[in-house]
């Protein structure tokens, strides 16, 4: 017979305690499961009541808060990105926006769906063409450049998910701490820090590939904005479950959200204040994420001359020994041209090696990570390019496949046309893997680590002509 102890008894009791408050809070108290859009018909009941909402929305007059261009003027002033607020901000948004279509559906459960770009790269289907059942479909977006938009596995492939997933620092995972951030005034929302790997490959680049509206500040306009987010959200949601810490510094967890949501009252909306803590419980906030999933890459092997607990040791490579980008790197203008023969390569030398201590502004990092910092980065005057940066592959080309052991990743500029965040965009790439892989494969990395930039003309943003970096820096921390 099991011994029943004190704790036991607590147990019971308190699941006597929520027995009763579930049965009074009703609905709220039961999360709504957010699902995969792959997993749904096309007359999914999701699906019908998120076709109801949007049509509603975009009906509604220009001035009421629910109207779908005012919902996308929420993130064209608001969004942050480039920060530590990125993922919290944008997942508050989705839960009001969320509401509000529970309300305009009249479906009280509805769930947003979740398109899961790894698993399934095309544009769903439900999206794409310009009518649903003999009525203009409201999910359509002309503007898109392509009804067909594949995402390329380069971005969201389960190679780029699985390093991302292994990110052990919230800062390199969901981007840094705004540069010199230093409390919670909300001036710091739109401050930029470092881009991380989640933000500036997944995020960015299905922002991008698919172009029109979605490349923009005005995202929201295109109903599939919602779901990739959606998914932006699940794969942090992720990131939690499989044991890894979000950040526990009070300017993050502080940080406040006024008057920029709305949520339904009644008949009408009202406002919804929220901060940085009171999203970090999707259970709280009233939905969940079909379970995982995950299978969790093994430990990242630490190269033997990185040293965990030593002073982190950063190799800067200063501006004027380094050929600015906008001197050898140069993307052909013809992008048309199926043959790109110009592309950018920067050699950059090791200059010096000094003592890092912590400033603010400097992400907190996991010990045994080599991370390259590129800062100020300026994105070209018109269109867009795709940066793919290599570690000492002198031979880097745009032919060079992203399956090099010499790639460690990709950014591009999103949203670069709007003024709105302070500052140029800086990007940060865990290196760590790559330098592992060079190590083991016997490469000498210790007195050199060069840094290759291959910018590539992205076929929806023809124009572009140079992108030019501030200034590169490998850390190891
Ligand atoms: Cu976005």
């Amino acid at each position: 017979m099991p011994t029943v102890n004190r704790r036991t008894v607590l147990q019971g009791a308190s699941a006597l305690f929520l027995a009763s408050t579930t049965s009074r809070a009703e609905a709220q108290a039961t999360p709504v499961l957010r699902r995969s859009i792959s997993t749904m018909p096309l007359n999914d009941p999701a699906l019908n009541s998120y076709r109801k909402a949007v049509a509603a929305m975009k009906a509604l007059p220009a001035n009421d808060p629910r109207n779908w261009t005012k919902q996308a003027q929420i993130h064209l002033n608001f969004c942050p990105h480039g920060n530590w607020y990125f993922l919290p901000w944008h997942r508050a948004y989705l839960a009001a926006f969320e509401k509000l279509c529970r309300q305009m559906s009249g479906d009280n459960t509805f769930a947003l769906p979740y398109w899961d770009w790894t698993a399934n790269p095309q544009l769903p289907a439900a999206f794409a063409t310009p009518t649903y059942n003999g009525q203009p479909n409201p999910l359509f977006d002309s503007t898109r450049s392509s009804q067909t938009v594949t995402i390329p596995s380069t971005y969201v492939g389960p190679s780029v998910m699985q390093s991302i997933y292994g990110e052990t620092s919230f800062e390199v995972f969901g981007s840094s701490r705004p540069n010199g951030q230093n409390n919670t005034s909300p001036s710091w929302q739109r401050v930029r820090g470092y881009e991380g790997p989640l933000e500036s490959t997944p995020h960015d680049h299905v922002h991008t590939t698919i172009a029109g509206n979605m490349a923009t500040f005005m995202s929201p306009l295109d109903p599939i904005f919602w779901l990739h987010h959606c998914n932006i959200d699940r794969v942090w949601d992720q990131w939690n479950r499989i044991g890894r810490s979000n950040s526990q510094e009070n300017i993050w967890r502080s940080f406040a959200f006024n008057n920029q949501f709305v949520v339904p009252s009644g008949a009408g909306t009202q406002p919804w204040n929220t901060t940085v803590a009171s999203v970090l419980d999707i259970l709280a906030l009233g939905y969940r994420y079909t379970l995982p999933l995950l299978q969790v890459a093994a430990p990242l092997l630490v190269s033997k001359f990185i040293n965990p607990g030593a002073p982190v040791e950063r190799i800067k490579i200063a501006a004027d020994t380094v050929a600015r980008i906008n001197t050898v790197a140069t993307v052909d203008k013809r992008l048309a041209a199926p043959q790109i023969s110009a592309f950018s390569k920067l050699n950059a030398a090791l200059s010096s090696i000094r003592t890092f201590s912590a400033t603010p502004g400097r992400p907190a990092v996991t010990p045994g990570r080599v991370l390259l910092f590129l800062r100020d980065v300026d994105p070209p005057a018109q269109g867009n390019v795709d940066v793919r940066v290599f570690v000492n592959n002198p031979d880097a080309s745009p032919a060079t496949s992203t399956e090099d052991r010499h790639y460690a990743g990709s950014f591009t500029f999103f949203g670069a046309e709007h003024a709105a965040h302070s500052g140029k965009p800086s990007y940060m790439l865990d290196i760590t893997r790559v330098v592992s892989r060079l190590d083991l494969a016997g490469i000498a990395l210790t007195d050199q680590i060069k840094v290759q930039l291959v910018p590539l003309p992205i076929a929806s943003a023809p124009g572009a002509e140079q992108i030019k970096v501030g200034d590169i820096e490998v850390a190891i921390f």
